[in-house]
């Protein structure tokens, strides 16, 4: 009993532990903390419920024909005690969930802030040197506060190894943040159920040396992309723009058609027509995608309004995908 009571004590004050050692506090252990603490308060309360109950049923259990049990008019110092013991118990339950969330939604200040902006199927990731990439977020370590919105539905952003997870609603902003101690690769899933690219709704969160960091920012500034040859900087925006979210590239099963070898194959359309997947058609698709639907798929994109020099970086980057 005394090492019980020494867990909860320690687990009370843990946060404030954690809070005095480096300023930065870690809520990822203070959910894990905050387990044990929830698992030993019910198992030990289980215990003592249960094992009297059975003993009590087995030795009060009727043994001859009309017996009547005692009456019991009620114990003061019992009520007391089951009142008080319960309580103390769910408070310090409280408390730690206080300090708990406290550190779960206060950002520490001077962190490093990138955003997130979700879209079936995938995610953007936007640093805070303006750098876009897709399912793959780069940051230091240290703390990492993601801003988080969608363009469509609502999305999720969940990292498990850090404890964190939040929604991502479209036209609002929300946020997580998580202590990034050591340099990692941890995967990222959406955690609501928003259509048939769900499953395949995951990303990265890559931890990397400030050194590393930097060295990755200076290598991906605007400048360098803009001198990229038409396949490389299509390939980097039907990335950035989701199509990879629903058109695969390798010919895997995909919520929309893959984009393997399209270009220029024939397409079956649901009015009953055939059409070349040609230029022409490429750019018509992404900017109206209503009117020429590809039969056996529903309609899932939105109109997209692509500057052209763009489109025709994509319409080099597909033709490619051989
Ligand atoms: C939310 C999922 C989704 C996103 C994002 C998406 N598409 Fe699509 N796309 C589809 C589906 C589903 C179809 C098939 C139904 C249809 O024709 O609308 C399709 C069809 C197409 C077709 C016709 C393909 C064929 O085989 O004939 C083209 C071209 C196309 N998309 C281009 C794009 C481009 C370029 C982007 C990025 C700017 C994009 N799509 C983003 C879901 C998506
Ligand atoms: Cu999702």
């Amino acid at each position: 009993m005394n090492r019980f009571i020494m867990l909860i004590a320690a687990q009370l004050v843990l946060p404030a532990v954690a809070m005095a050692k480096d300023s930065i506090p870690d809520p990822a252990k203070g959910w894990d903390a905050h387990l044990i603490l929830l698992t030993v308060i019910s198992t030990v309360v289980y215990l003592i419920v249960t094992i009297p109950l059975i003993y009590f049923v087995i030795k009060y259990r009727r043994k001859k024909g009309n017996e009547v049990g005692a009456y019991i008019e009620g114990s003061v110092g019992l009520e007391i005690t089951w009142t008080i013991v319960p309580f103390i118990l769910i408070a310090l339950i409280g408390v730690h969930s206080w300090a708990l969330f406290n550190d779960y939604r206060n950002v520490p200040k001077d962190c490093f802030e990138a955003k997130v902006i979700a879209q079936s199927f995938s995610y953007e990731m936007i640093s805070p040197e303006g750098i876009r990439t897709v399912n793959e977020l780069r940051a230091p370590v240290g703390p990492v506060k993601v801003n988080l919105t969608s363009k469509d539905v609502i999305h999720s952003f969940a990292v498990p190894h850090f404890r964190v997870r939040e929604d991502m609603v479209p036209g609002r902003e929300t946020y997580l943040w998580f202590n990034a101690k050591d340099p990692g690769t941890y995967e990222v899933f959406c955690s609501q159920y928003c259509g048939v690219g769900h499953s395949q709704m995951q990303a990265k969160v890559i931890i990397l040396k400030k050194e590393e960091y930097d060295a990755w920012v200076k290598q991906n500034t605007a400048e360098a992309s803009a001198s990229l040859p038409p396949e490389e900087k299509g390939k980097k925006l039907f990335e950035s723009l989701g199509c990879i979210g629903c058109h695969s590239v390798t010919g895997d099963k995909s919520p929309g058609p893959t984009f393997k070898g399209v270009f220029g194959s024939k397409t079956a359309l649901a009015d009953g027509t055939e059409i070349v997947v040609d230029e022409t058609f490429i750019k018509e698709k992404v900017k109206n995608p209503k009117d020429k639907v590809v039969k056996d798929y529903q309609l899932m994109m939105q109109p997209n309004n692509v500057m052209d020099t763009d489109l025709n970086a994509i319409v080099a980057y597909v033709k490619t995908l051989k």
